[in-house]
């Protein structure tokens, strides 16, 4: 069986998840979902980064101990990720002992292998970002160093430290950045190889010493010092699969692995996160999926911008998880920024999930029970729009599989609006033969309530129940193969606002 190991980033529990967040992860689970409907054996992980001085220092603010803390932030992420629909399979957290077993491990091997050696380090760090940057990189503003992405002063830290030899990877790394077909969109690929052609990737220091850090897996070689919570966060994407744990399950999962990220975070994934598996013999993850922001107000969304929009503020406003899945993936571009602009959102809601789709599910749900009793049999097909399903059902097969999912939702509506346009045109409420036409509605929207099911699983439920046809998987799709509608509900799937 074909698999498909597919993870979000983990977020740091620091505070609450908001739609920036819900953005990568709808993603993650819409590409988990459309692969488990084609076949795929599939593996979702999700969690949250939860070592660390940012962590550390929120704990302190709130007057509880770290672990406190984030045993007490995890549930609200979970809370919210059910809110959402979210079918992760695995919800990691970087304090979970078969993690943390595993960040000592290799560790000890990237030691033992010659990759980490002892040095001293002086730079200014971003306790937000959790690492440093170098002159060029941040902000000089009244005598003062502030983070480019956070807009806060950087600390002067000045410490011993142990290194990871990234130098020693430069030519290879480079190579498979620009060779490896593995980074997505290409832009972000040219961006990382631009970057280490123009700086050179040089050793990173990966471990902070326990009199600052308290907070993190402690190195098994020498205990005065704590992992880098960066190393320790990408290594979940292995402990997910079981690395050095379960060897079948690796090698199961992992050359299927397809992370999807925030363009924030892009040169840990990419330039560190493949030195590392490099390092370790491990292969690089099959793809890398890099997604650009929301913005709000022309800044990137987040808490300490405080331009944040909470998951919560989307849900009570359009009512359902599935709508806000929608429109979060409505807006995806993986390559442009995208404003948060709620006007927009309400007109996208109203003008397609309530007026296009709602509204033909309603209509052709109350012409079938009022005219036929709610039984719908097989009758001639109409030629354009059955030759636009099935142009619909195979470009969709090919955009998934591109990732162009706001492309493909487009798709879907187009078939929805062929057949509102359809169902004025043949006027089933008055015309002597109501079959046919409301044959070959039903057929449109049981085409597009099945496309659409990766994002709006909920709805696909509602519609196929009430209509009386069955979610298959897209290979097995085809315009006309229903025999009979047994239509028992007309539902109204979403209401105006
Ligand atoms: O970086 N627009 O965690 P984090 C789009 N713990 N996506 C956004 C967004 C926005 N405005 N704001 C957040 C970390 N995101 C590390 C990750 S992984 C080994 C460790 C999403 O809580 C996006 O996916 O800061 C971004 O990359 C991620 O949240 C950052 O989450």
């Amino acid at each position: 069986m074909k698999t498909f190991y597919v993870t979000t980033p983990i977020y740091y529990p620091n505070d609450v998840p908001h739609i920036g967040h819900a953005y990568t992860t709808v993603l993650a689970d819409v590409l988990a979902r459309w692969h488990k409907s084609n076949g795929y054996d599939v593996f979702f992980l999700t969690g949250t980064d939860e070592h660390g001085l940012k962590l550390q220092r929120s704990a302190e603010k709130a007057g509880k101990t770290p672990k406190e803390f984030v045993d007490e932030m995890v549930p609200i992420f979970k809370k919210y990720w059910g809110l959402l629909d979210i079918q992760y399979d695995r919800f990691i957290r970087t304090t979970d002992p078969d993690h943390e077993e595993l960040v000592g491990r290799v560790f000890e091997r990237l030691h033992e292998k010659g990759y980490v050696y002892k040095g001293k380090y002086s730079g200014w760090y971003c306790v937000s970002c959790e690492k440093f940057y170098s002159e060029g990189e941040y902000v000089e503003k009244d005598g003062q160093k502030l983070c480019p992405i956070h807009n806060k002063p950087l600390e002067w830290v000045e410490e011993e430290t142990y290194f990871l030899k990234l130098s020693a990877m430069q030519d290879e790394i480079l190579h498979l950045i620009e060779e490896g077909n593995i980074i997505k969109p290409e832009s972000y690929a040219r961006e990382v190889a631009n970057r280490i052609k123009k700086e050179g990737l040089r050793d990173l220091s990966v471990a902070r010493p326990k009199s600052r850090v308290y907070w993190g897996v402690e190195l098994p070689f020498d205990k005065d010092f704590v992992a880098y919570v960066w190393i320790d966060a990408l290594l979940n994407y292995l402990t997910g699969v079981g690395y050095l744990r379960d060897n079948s399950r690796f090698e199961k999962y992992w050359p299927s692995a397809h992370h999807i990220i925030g363009k924030d975070i892009l040169w840990f994934h990419s330039a560190i996160w493949f030195s590392v598996l490099r390092m370790l013999g491990v292969a690089p993850p099959k793809m890398l999926v890099v997604h650009a922001y929301i913005v709000n107000r022309g800044l990137k969304m987040g808490k300490s911008t405080g331009n944040v929009v909470m998951i919560d503020d989307l849900l009570e406003r359009y009512g359902s998880s599935d709508a806000v899945r929608y429109l979060l993936m409505r807006l995806l571009n993986l390559e442009k920024d995208v404003e948060f602009d709620q006007n927009l959102l309400d007109s996208i809601y109203n003008g397609e999930l309530a007026d296009t789709y709602g509204n033909l599910v309603r209509r052709a749900g109350v012409l079938a029970l009022r005219r036929l009793n709610g039984e719908v049999v097989k009758a001639g097909l109409d030629e354009s729009l059955a030759s636009l399903a099935t142009e619909v059902i195979s470009k969709t097969q090919q955009l998934m599989g591109d990732l162009k999912i706001a492309e493909s939702l487009s798709l879907s509506f187009d078939l929805l609006r062929e057949a509102n346009a359809y169902l004025n045109r043949t006027q089933p409420w008055s015309s002597e033969d109501p079959n046919k036409p409301l044959y070959n509605v039903l057929e449109a929207i049981r085409i597009s309530t099945n496309l659409l099911y990766p994002v709006m699983p909920k709805t696909s439920e509602i519609v196929s129940r009430s209509l009386g046809f069955e979610i298959i998987p897209p290979p097995n799709l085809a315009y006309g193969q229903t025999q009979l509608f047994k239509v028992k509900d007309a539902p109204i799937l979403f209401k105006k606002v």
